[in-house]
């Protein structure tokens, strides 16, 4: 008798669960409605199914308990039940497939008028490309990816010179007009999600895999990637932003084609070194660090590193509110005026000779090891001398109670949480690997030995 008013009670609670929940589908930005369709079809049957199956249970415990004097019939033939029960199933499960065998005829027929946009997922970042003036992508394939050309465009093909090359997380669409995504990976496997577009699709080394739809309502929406075995795949954050034409128009404008890309003129570096004397007050002569004015040392930083980070703190991305150390630092990066003083600062920086920093931080040595071979090595890699590739700097010889505050502020929100800190925001998740002050103190003794 109990054990029926508690499926009872069950059953009751799971409807009103599923109706009041707050995790339900998010707003659906594209086409697919479709979609939503033939999920709600098989909640409505699943969910019938679940009903009807354990209120007949709930009954048949109260029903047929145990009573003096009566008996249980053996029954083991019923043609008219089994007929009845068959035909029932098989429309709950014709109500369930049929749908998704239409929807899944649409997902793989492309409207012909739908443009194309290619989505580049490498460990632990995307990058997208758009046709240029001529409407095609160029060839380009995995083998000829570099560090000046990231999407491994063939040179020889014509048709790739004016693609537009987009080297970072954020991507735009024009709303109203079908588009199809060409999905393809450097290295392993990935997923492409936005869950407001209902569609998503792995992409696999060595194919192009695609998807398309159209986007139907303007706004931001996250762009995930839902490979979940491997590591590190859920930092690999992006957004697209759906905008009308003319807001699309124009940021497609301001990206670079890939020959701009190719015919960027090398760094100036003697116009870098002419204006670093203001930033050797707080960073060393050589850029080898100032702990009296919380200067971190910066030679042996790599270019792209130092060119990223001048731009954080030139557009507020670092150095906000909290960030104490960053408002000292901000106001200089100021001093430099365009993206070419920045370039030409980052190539004096990196040619500045590599000495290691001093040592000020001790802690246990193995503890750190272990942390960071674990969480650490696979971006950073196993000698800490980072790589333009998964974006992560060099760690090995910079300056240790640097690295203690940096830590400190990912793990506090002073540092990577800004909107457009994109790749901060991999540290803020990664930064929690160590329980407190003693274990970063360990993994900063433990990179102080990779020097
Ligand atoms: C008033 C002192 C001061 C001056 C002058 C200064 N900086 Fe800095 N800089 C800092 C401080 C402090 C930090 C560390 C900020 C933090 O702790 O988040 C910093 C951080 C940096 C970083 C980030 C390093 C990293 O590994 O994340 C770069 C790059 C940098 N400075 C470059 C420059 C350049 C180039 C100049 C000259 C144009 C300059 N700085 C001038 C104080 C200064
Ligand atoms: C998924 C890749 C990834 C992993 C794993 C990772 N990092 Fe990072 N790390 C980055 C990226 C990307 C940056 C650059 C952030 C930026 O540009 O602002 C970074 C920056 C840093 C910085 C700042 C350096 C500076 O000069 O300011 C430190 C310190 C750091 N990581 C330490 C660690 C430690 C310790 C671990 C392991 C617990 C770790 N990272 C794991 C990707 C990673
Ligand atoms: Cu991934």
């Amino acid at each position: 008798m109990a054990l029926a008013v508690v499926i009872v009670l069950l059953v009751i609670g799971s409807i009103v669960f599923h109706f009041t929940s707050p995790w339900w589908f998010t707003d659906i930005a594209v086409d697919w409605g479709s979609i939503d369709f033939t999920m709600n079809v098989t909640f409505w049957v699943t969910g019938f199914v679940f009903v009807a199956c354990n209120l007949f249970l709930a009954y048949c415990i109260y029903a047929f308990r145990q009573k003096e004097g009566h008996k249980a019939v053996y029954e083991p033939e019923n043609h008219k039940l089994e007929v009845g029960l068959s035909v029932v199933t098989a429309i709950g499960v014709v109500a369930m497939l049929a749908p998704g065998l239409f929807v899944w005829a649409a997902f793989v027929t492309v409207p012909e008028d739908a443009t194309e946009y290619e989505v580049m997922g490498q460990q632990w970042q995307w990058a997208f490309r758009y046709p240029g003036a001529d409407g095609k992508l160029g060839y380009a394939e995995t083998q000829l990816v570099t560090e000046a050309n990231p999407f491994g465009i063939n040179l020889e093909d014509p048709r790739g010179q004016d693609d537009i090359v987009v080297l970072g997380p954020n991507m735009h669409l024009p709303i109203g007009k079908p588009v199809k995504a060409l999905l393809r990976s450097n290295d392993v496997l990935h997923n492409y999600t936005v869950p407001q577009f209902r569609v998503k699709m792995d992409l696999v080394p060595g194919m192009v895999s695609y998807l398309w739809f159209e986007p139907t309502k303007v706004g931001t929406y996250d762009i995930l990637c839902e490979e979940l075995c491997g590591i590190g795949h859920f930092v690999m954050r992006g957004a697209v932003v759906i905008d009308t034409q003319e807001d699309y128009d124009a940021w497609l404008a301001q990206q670079p084609t890939f020959a701009e890309t190719q015919a960027m003129a090398a760094p100036n570096i003697a116009a870098g070194q002419a204006q670093f004397a203001l930033c050797a007050t707080c960073h060393g002569t050589q850029g080898e660090g100032n702990q009296a004015l919380n200067g971190p040392k910066l030679a042996g930083q790599q270019a792209w590193y130092i060119e990223r980070q001048l731009k954080y703190f030139k557009s507020g991305v670092r150095g906000g509110e909290g960030d104490t150390n960053g408002q000292a630092m901000a106001p200089m990066a100021q001093t430099l005026v365009d993206d070419n003083a920045i370039r030409n600062m980052a190539a004096y920086i990196a040619s500045l000779p590599d000495v290691a920093a001093a040592q000020t931080v001790s802690g246990d040595i193995d503890n750190g090891a272990s942390i960071y071979s674990r969480n650490c090595a696979a971006c950073h890699l196993d000698n800490a001398d980072g790589t333009w590739y998964t974006d992560a700097p060099k760690l090995a010889g910079m300056s240790d109670w640097y690295f203690v505050t940096q830590i400190s502020n990912f793990r506090a929100g002073i540092r990577g949480l800004h909107r457009n800190d994109a790749y901060g925001e991999q540290m803020v998740g990664m930064s929690t690997a160590m329980s407190g002050i003693e274990e970063i103190e360990d993994v900063a003794a433990y990179i102080n030995t990779l020097r």
